[in-house]
């Protein structure tokens, strides 16, 4: 049998690495490994940053945005800005498998989400309400220039044993943000791209700078040109703050306004991984020896 191989952002991208490794050992799809380990991490109230008890925005309102990727045929199917329902990354799903469309906003989103019958849930925990009251008296007057930016993204990608690679994102997205904005998680090319041919990509952190770079993409096609995932993660990341520096103080994430990590994979599973910062780990396990890995991604720049 062919090799598998799944990857996850952050320490708490464990749980979806456990739960997905079983299931591609088994011979199953990426696509279910991913989904349901994602589930897992969003129905977590202990992770702040995705699903339920993710970071509300400005008026208190948690919004989630969660894309897939399908690599065999680079389908795509995306929602952002959803309210009330606890597992983004299965409307996502029902978006590419059941839509001729890709990407669903807001209320469209969760009407179609009713349709499917997906589940409803309350997505404010009592410690986000009160980790959004501390914010918002610590910030004091807001401005919409100035919005603080704490924020976590599980991003997956995933190679199942028939060679199909597949990338999952699940996001609240940036604390406090405005109602109604989008990060990069649920944009093709920005915080997922995924090729059979080649490989995947996810990517965490700011999302107004991940998409200036389209940093899956270009992760990705270096990749097509030869890049190991190690190479291509930190050349993607790196021609992005080179970019980037006169303008924007990227190239030492020192602050959440500046973070920025990926995970990528190649169609022989090999895993790479690249932050501007030096406390971006990440999850992995590969067919080879069937455990999970933390891993803590090099800081270039
Ligand atoms: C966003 N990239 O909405 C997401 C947030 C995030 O690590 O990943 N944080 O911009």
């Amino acid at each position: 049998m062919s090799n598998w191989a799944i990857a996850a952002t952050w320490p708490f991208g464990r749980l979806a690495v456990e739960v997905g490794m079983k299931l591609l050992d088994e011979g199953g799809d990426g696509i279910d490994a991913i989904e349901q380990g994602v589930n897992l991490v969003e129905a977590d109230p202990a992770v702040d940053s995705v699903g339920v008890g993710g970071i509300p925005n400005l008026v208190g309102e948690v919004e989630l945005d969660a894309a897939f990727m399908r690599g065999a045929d680079l389908a795509v199917g995306a929602v952002a800005s959803v309210k009330g329902f606890p597992n983004p990354i299965s409307i996502a799903r029902l978006v590419l498998e059941r839509t001729p469309h890709h990407v669903l906003v807001g209320e469209g989103a969760e009407r179609f989400a009713d349709s499917h019958g997906l589940q409803r849930a309350p997505l404010l925990t009592a410690s986000s309400l009160e980790a959004w009251t501390k914010r918002r008296r610590e910030q004091g007057q807001l401005t919409e220039e100035r919005i603080s930016r704490g924020h976590d993204t599980i991003g997956v990608v995933a190679l199942d044993r028939k060679g199909a690679i597949t990338a999952g994102t699940s996001t609240s997205g940036l604390a406090l943000k405005l109602p109604g904005r989008v990060g990069d998680s649920p944009l093709v090319g920005s915080g997922f791209y995924a090729d059979d041919t080649v490989g995947a990509a996810v990517a965490t952190g700011c999302g107004e700078l991940i998409m200036r770079g389209c940093l899956s993409f270009a992760i990705v096609e270096l990749m097509r040109m030869g890049a190991t995932p190690q190479q291509a993660s930190a050349e993607a990341l790196l021609r992005l703050i080179g970019r980037l520096e006169n303008t924007v103080a990227v190239r030492d994430g020192a602050v959440d306004e500046t973070k920025i990590a990926v995970v990528a994979i190649d169609r022989h599973g090999n895993v790479g991984a690249a932050a501007n910062h030096d406390d971006f780990d990440f999850a992995y396990s590969l067919s080879s020896d069937g455990v999970i890995h933390l891993a803590r991604a090099p800081k270039v720049g």
